[in-house]
């Protein structure tokens, strides 16, 4: 009979006491260790993780704190076909979401996880999502067998004892169950449980499946408290731009995966707009709520970044760079045999000796990319060297401006502002953008993804958009909606945008149109900058660039606004009216 340790000393919730002790019996752990989030913790866990093989440290001179983790090559990404809404009923999860009923899916990932961590550790790890103090704040905790996704979680949620004290006695947190089990891709699946605030994740170690606190806890069952507590839980960066009078605002900003949501969040200002200055809140997740004067204000419940490392360097992203130069975790990179990291779109050429991300000796002839195209850096957002002042704010940032933003070759303009909430929502909810390797499946296929919320909304599609339009009715003053697009190409395939620290010329546009009657007209399609509205001073782009950058054009418009009444129809009839009668609108303004 195995002893494990007595939950009272480390937590006065019985609740929690009682659900490990549960989950200890499901899975019979040879050890079970609570996290305090301590160093002296860090440091034994790594070294265990070292001993094991999981992580290789990378050289001390290099990479001070930093490891190289490498998957198993079957589990590189988010596997959306095999991740459930378990709501009680079919309906609840919407034509969106893959759903399970919640009896069937405790009973298949149950028979899965008996016995599944004998001879394991396992790691029971609390946690706080929000800053500490922070009325936004939720506790979660994860119980997983993964030394890996442990460490992972200290760098990416406040970990450890500050959740145990924030608990209580209380039952109300998140409970995450995590086995990695073989890695066998057919049993594989992360299950959501929102009406039990529960999550059960098995057969992947990759951070969305396997990190809980992230896109399960923050994004899938957050939204469904968020639908029900009146507020909003999105897959969005936060970011302050400091203007040269030293007037920061903030903008909160919708992309789908690897669509530029952490280099937006961490832009460097380009030489020739002096005296603008950048402060990152968050990279990927924002929780927003209506203030005290009728704005919408946002926080970013993580603590960490988990980055994707192809197209980072010293060009594109120096604070991302710098964030990784210590302490950092990187997932599927190359390494180099000096004990450093390389990927594709670093700065530096690639060394001679370089091993792949599944380690072993790369061929640059090979054709084959040496870093995995979805691997990621794990970095604390105390690393970054433009971290908002505000990050650990308990009241958040008040949001001057919502963006939304795909991946799309065609189409798609620069940029435009909504003609008002309604609107600003309704092109949210018809957004599309190509698919990329941040989640498993082909790479570069248009697909609509509403607010970047479609592989994350944890609810019924169609509720969640009337959830939108009521939050705007309730917000005295609410923020500017607009949509951007930074990857539209010339016929030869090039962007057609500069993009990255350039992207800061596209937010003071919008800035101008908030605060400062900036210039712009009225289009069907919402309002457009003129070409001379955009500032370009030092900026080198053709000025026909630049035009078929921010062109609208009236057929390719309605080849978009004929796909995006697909995806309405396919919502039924939860689809709020109001969105169905301004595409109507819009197909009638296109003609
Ligand atoms: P997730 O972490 O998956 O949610 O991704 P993300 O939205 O944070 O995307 P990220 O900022 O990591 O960017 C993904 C990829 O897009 C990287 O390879 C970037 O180099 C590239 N990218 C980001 N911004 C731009 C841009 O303005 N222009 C172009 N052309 N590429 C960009
Ligand atoms: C995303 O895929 O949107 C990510 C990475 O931010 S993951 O945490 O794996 O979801
Ligand atoms: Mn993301």
């Amino acid at each position: 009979m195995t002893s494990y340790p007595a939950a009272e000393a480390f937590t006065k919730s019985r609740a929690l006491a009682d659900w490990v002790a549960e989950c200890a019996r499901l899975t019979r752990p040879e050890r079970i260790v609570w996290c305090d989030g301590s160093e002296a913790e860090r440091r034994r866990l790594t070294d265990a993780a070292v001993a094991a093989g999981t992580l290789i440290p990378l050289s001390p001179e290099k990479r001070p704190g930093c490891h190289l983790h490498r998957s198993n090559p079957n589990d590189v990404a988010r596997t959306e076909e095999v991740t459930f809404i378990c709501s009680p009923a079919k309906a609840g999860a919407g034509v969106t979401n893959n759903w399970m009923a919640p009896d069937e899916a405790y009973a298949k990932l149950g028979a899965l996880l008996k016995d599944s961590m004998a001879r394991r550790t396992m790691y029971v790890i609390p946690y706080v999502m929000g800053p500490l103090g922070s009325p936004f704040a939720k506790v979660g905790v994860e119980i997983t067998d993964s030394v890996y996704v442990a460490l992972s979680m200290r760098i990416m949620t406040r970990m450890g004892r500050p959740a145990l004290e924030m608990l209580g006695e209380s039952a109300d947190f998140n409970r995450g169950l995590h086995c990695t089990l073989d890695l066998d891709p057919r049993k594989r699946f992360i299950c959501h449980f929102p009406q039990d605030n529960t999550i059960w994740s098995v057969g992947s170690g990759y951070g969305g499946n396997a990190l809980l606190s992230k896109k399960c806890f923050a994004l899938r069952i957050a939204s469904c408290l968020a639908r029900d507590e009146g507020w909003l839980a999105e897959h969005m960066l936060i970011v302050g731009i400091q203007n040269p009078a030293g007037e920061t605002r903030y903008l909160a900003a919708a992309f789908p995966s690897a669509c530029g949501k952490t280099n937006l969040a961490m832009l460097t200002p380009p030489p020739a707009l002096k005296g603008w200055k950048i402060f990152t809140v968050g990279d990927d997740i924002a929780w927003l709520r209506i203030g005290p004067d009728g704005g919408l204000w946002a926080i970013n419940p993580e603590a960490g970044y988990f980055g994707v490392a192809p197209g980072t360097s010293m060009k594109s992203n120096p604070n991302a760079m710098r964030s990784v130069e210590r302490d950092a975790l990187f997932t599927n990179v190359a390494a180099t045999p000096d004990g450093d990291v390389w990927w594709e779109g670093m700065d530096a050429p690639p060394p001679n000796g370089l091993r792949d991300w599944q380690g072993r000796p790369w061929n640059p002839q090979s054709g084959e990319k040496a870093a995995h195209p979805n691997s990621r850096f794990t970095a604390p957002m105390a690393n970054n060297p433009a971290l908002s002042p505000h990050a650990n704010d308990p009241r958040g940032v008040p949001i001057s401006a919502i963006v939304f933003g795909g991946r799309r070759a065609t189409t798609m303009p620069l940029v435009l502002e909504s003609f008002d909430w309604t609107h600003g929502v309704f092109m949210g909810a018809t957004m599309g953008s190509e698919t990329t390797a941040a989640a498993a499946g082909k790479v570069g296929v248009v697909r609509r993804d509403p607010m970047a919320m479609l592989p994350f909304c944890g609810y019924n599609i169609g509720e969640y958009l009337g959830h939108w339009l009521n939050l705007g009715k309730r917000l005295t003053k609410p923020p500017r909606i607009f949509m951007v697009n930074w990857f539209r190409k010339s016929a030869g395939g090039d962007f057609l945008w500069p993009g990255f620290g350039e992207n800061l010329r596209v937010r003071k546009w919008m800035l101008d149109r908030i605060h400062n009657d900036g210039d712009g007209h009225r289009t069907p399609v919402g309002f457009a900058p003129d070409p001379a509205g955009l500032e370009i001073a030092g900026l080198e782009i053709a000025p026909e660039q630049l035009r078929q950058a921010l062109a609208i054009d009236r057929d390719e418009w309605r080849h978009e606004i004929a796909s995006a009444g697909e995806f309405l129809d396919k919502i039924g009839p939860t689809l709020p009216a109001a969105l169905r009668e301004r595409h109507r609108a819009l197909a009638a303004a296109l003609g």
